[in-house]
């Protein structure tokens, strides 16, 4: 990628370099969360993710209006948009107050140890009051507790996995007597004798207060999302060494997750490397494209992106009604002239729209419309499917954009009077997404691979001019959120 070949060179081997003035933070769910303190790490990675950090820092400008209060968030200069934050902006820290102030060990994966002082029923509540060594209480109820018995009647140790029927669970269960064992854990006798063990780290991480829940959560899913402009400088790792090193991996998902984008460099400038990409994960996602398929310029081409056409900013396949969340793009062989590959934080310019022009955004995330996708490629195909183009989940957060002008339909499922109010919302989205200010670009070079978040992104290219000699070549592949994150997690628990 020419733009941020020289950059990505001096920077760490691991992984460096993001732009990121513009970096917005989106999911201020607790304080001192970020980046670092999700991923993890044993000392040599938190090292590596603090190059990134670092480097991100530099780059960062002080924090916009009002602030998420993340102390990452401060620190990279993040500007907290999110409609419901309402500290207000506080004082910016600096990078050297973040180093001090978190570790990743003093994270959500610190919960170092947690131990029981003293428990007690209370049955008239039908909870469980658990006291911590630090002083701090939870509840638990009865039932929950019944529910969740670790024993090896109740669970199926081997699979982690619930043996107790719900037909067996007696949902108003009292309790015989609470105590706690000579090495702090809770110990529960229930009516029949039955007694369950619970252990005080795992209790405490399954504790029911609002900020232990949204803290779990976090842990779990990464949902937390750094935003970025034209200013982004993409993280780059190395192609073997995501590979063949759990650290690189790691700090390779994580980006991808927070950021949505990153490049890898250093692979083979030949077919297959998209396939072993997906393997490190786990497997891909077979479409009727393909387990991969190959972008380029085809006679009687049954997708306009294998002609040498621009490629409006647009995400992958929305006529599936569940489109894939992850593509990788190799490059093979890059066309002398055009072809440059253009990015947008879909996220971030869904939130301008919604901040700009809220009736538009309001239109975009309830009208459904139509896409299509009809030929032939791993077999024959006829879709349909019926999307928002902006999806929301239930607290109104942006959680996916389905939109490629190509395969939207002529078929357009409105009632008359909300074709033309329809048209403008979508022109006012496009506009917006077009902004130079929003769009990053880069031209590929053989052997670089961009990796993204196809629920997040709009991407395009370039025209290209195409000769029958150097053919342009990029292999895609498509995977899906599950599976990316199952590999995160597993890494994050193994790079420990
Ligand atoms: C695609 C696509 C980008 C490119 O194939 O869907 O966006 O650079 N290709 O050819
Ligand atoms: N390709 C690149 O939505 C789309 O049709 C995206 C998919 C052909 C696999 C293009
Ligand atoms: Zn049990
Ligand atoms: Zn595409």
């Amino acid at each position: 990628m020419s733009c941020c070949a020289a950059s990505s060179r001096d920077l760490s081997p691991t992984f460096s370099h993001t732009d990121s003035r513009r970096l917005c933070r989106r999911t201020p769910k607790h304080e001192d969360r970020g980046l670092l303190n999700t991923v993890g790490g044993p000392v040599s990675f938190r090292r590596d993710a603090w190059k990134m950090l670092s480097t991100l820092t530099r780059f960062a400008r002080p924090a916009l209006q009002r602030c998420t209060s993340s102390i990452a968030c401060q620190t990279l200069g993040f500007c907290g948009r999110p409609e419901k934050v309402s500290h207000p902006a506080p004082a910016c820290l600096t990078f050297m107050q973040l180093r001090g102030h978190q570790t990743l060990g003093s994270a959500s994966l610190s919960v170092a140890s947690h131990s029981v002082r003293h428990a007690r029923a209370l049955d008239e509540e039908r909870l469980v009051e658990v006291e911590w060594e630090d002083g701090g209480q939870s509840l638990y109820p009865f039932t929950w507790l019944r529910d969740n018995c670790q024993c090896s009647l109740c669970t199926l140790q081997s699979a982690q996995a619930r043996k107790l029927l719900m037909s067996d669970l007696d949902i108003h269960t009292g309790i015989h007597a609470v105590e706690v064992t000579n090495d702090s854990k809770l110990s529960v006798v229930w009516p029949d004798q039955h007694t369950s063990v619970f252990d005080a780290e795992w209790l405490k991480k399954r504790s029911f207060s609002l900020e232990a829940r949204q803290n779990m959560q976090e842990e779990l899913f990464l949902n937390e999302r750094y935003y970025w402009d034209s200013k982004l400088r993409i993280p780059t790792g190395n192609y073997q060494d995501v590979l063949h090193d759990d650290k690189a991996a790691l700090a390779w998902l994580v980006a991808l997750r927070r950021i949505g984008i990153v490049y890898l460099k250093g692979a083979p400038a030949e077919q297959g490397c998209v396939g072993r990409l997906a393997e490190r994960i786990g497997y891909l996602r077979l479409t009727f494209y393909g387990h991969t398929w190959q972008v380029v310029d085809k006679y009687m081409a049954n997708n306009v992106a294998y002609t040498s056409g621009k490629l409006s900013l647009h995400t992958d396949y929305p006529a599936l009604h569940f489109a894939p969340g992850v593509q990788f793009l190799h490059c093979v062989s890059q066309a002398e002239e055009g072809g440059d590959s253009e990015v947008v934080d879909g996220f971030r310019a869904a939130e301008q729209l919604r901040r700009e022009d809220p009736e538009a955004f309001r239109t975009l995330a309830s009208l459904l419309v139509d896409f299509t996708d009809t030929g032939t490629d791993y077999c024959d195909f006829m879709l349909q499917s019926k999307k928002s183009i902006i999806d929301i989940n239930e607290q109104g957060q942006v959680v996916r954009i389905n939109y490629n002008n190509a395969t939207r339909d002529s078929v357009l499922d409105l009632p008359l009077h909300q074709v033309q109010p329809f048209y403008r919302a979508l022109k006012a989205f496009v506009n917006i997404m077009t902004r130079p200010e929003n769009v990053v670009t880069f031209k590929m070079e053989p052997g670089d691979i961009v990796t993204f978040d196809n629920w997040r992104l709009l991407h395009g290219r370039k025209s290209y001019v195409s000769r029958p000699d150097g053919a342009r070549h990029l292999e895609g592949a498509y995977l899906d959120w599950d599976e990316v994150m199952s590999r995160l997690r597993i890494l994050r628990s193994s790079v420990n």
